[in-house]
């Protein structure tokens, strides 16, 4: 039997296979994709040429301390490949994401990426997204509209607190409302919904972006979907 950590690290590893020399890469945020940063990184070293954009501050700073070359995103122009985690994926590959706190770029990065490779350990599918509280980023004015809005639309609403106890800032600015809404029956429509809350500034839906998820399993096998 394999722990979770092995599970990501399998995982990223077999999705850290498909970069060849030449390509932008995306590199995403989170646990799991540690782990695709860490192989890349090793790949780098032993001759692999490619160009990275990160989504986060906290991937930049590992990209570097890595050696993977970066560019400034605004020459990535289009990225051939993006490998990023997820809270939960269902068997059609819609998402959520933004436990990291870092959706809003990684669903630009996603967005202005050939391919989204999505990495998870086996405890991220689910039947039906929802057990995992959806994010969704806010700006910091008038954040009280936001909630409001958001509680309308049937979500019990937290604004996500950092590790002093103050409201959570993103690498952007905003704030995060993790909105638990119960079972989400039907995805593409709360996006929708979610889209047009003014105040939302992006959301943890994924729908119609991944092209492939990797899954490790405790078996130490590995399923692609
Ligand atoms: C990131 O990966 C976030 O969107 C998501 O929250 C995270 C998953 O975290 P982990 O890989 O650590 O389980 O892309």
């Amino acid at each position: 039997m394999m722990d979770r950590m092995n599970m990501k690290r399998i995982a990223a590893e077999h999705a850290a296979g498909f970069i060849q020399n030449g390509m932008k890469v995306g590199l995403g945020t989170g646990s799991t994709a540690y782990y695709a940063i860490v192989t890349i990184g090793e790949r780098v070293r032993s001759g692999l040429s490619i160009e990275a954009v990160a989504t986060s501050q906290a991937s930049e700073q590992l990209a570097r301390e890595l050696g993977i070359p970066l560019v400034p995103i605004e020459q990535a122009r289009q990225l051939d490949i993006t490998i990023d985690g997820a809270d939960e994926l269902d068997d059609r590959l819609r998402l959520i994401k933004g436990g990291g706190g870092a959706l809003l770029r990684e669903k630009m990065t996603a967005y202005n990426s050939k391919r989204l490779i999505i990495i998870a350990d086996e405890s991220k599918r689910v039947p039906r997204l929802g057990g995992f509280p959806l994010p969704v980023e806010v700006v910091t004015f008038a954040k009280e509209w936001t909630v409001r809005s958001l509680e309308a639309l049937g979500a019990d609403v937290k604004l996500r607190l950092d590790s002093q106890g103050d409201l959570y800032s993103t690498d952007n600015g905003n704030y995060i409302a993790d909105c638990s809404f119960g079972v989400i029956d039907a995805p593409d429509e709360l996006a929708r919904e979610l889209q047009r809350i003014p105040g939302v500034v992006e959301h943890g839906l994924f729908i119609s972006m991944a092209d492939m998820a990797v899954i490790g399993c405790s078996d130490g096998s590995i399923q692609t979907l």
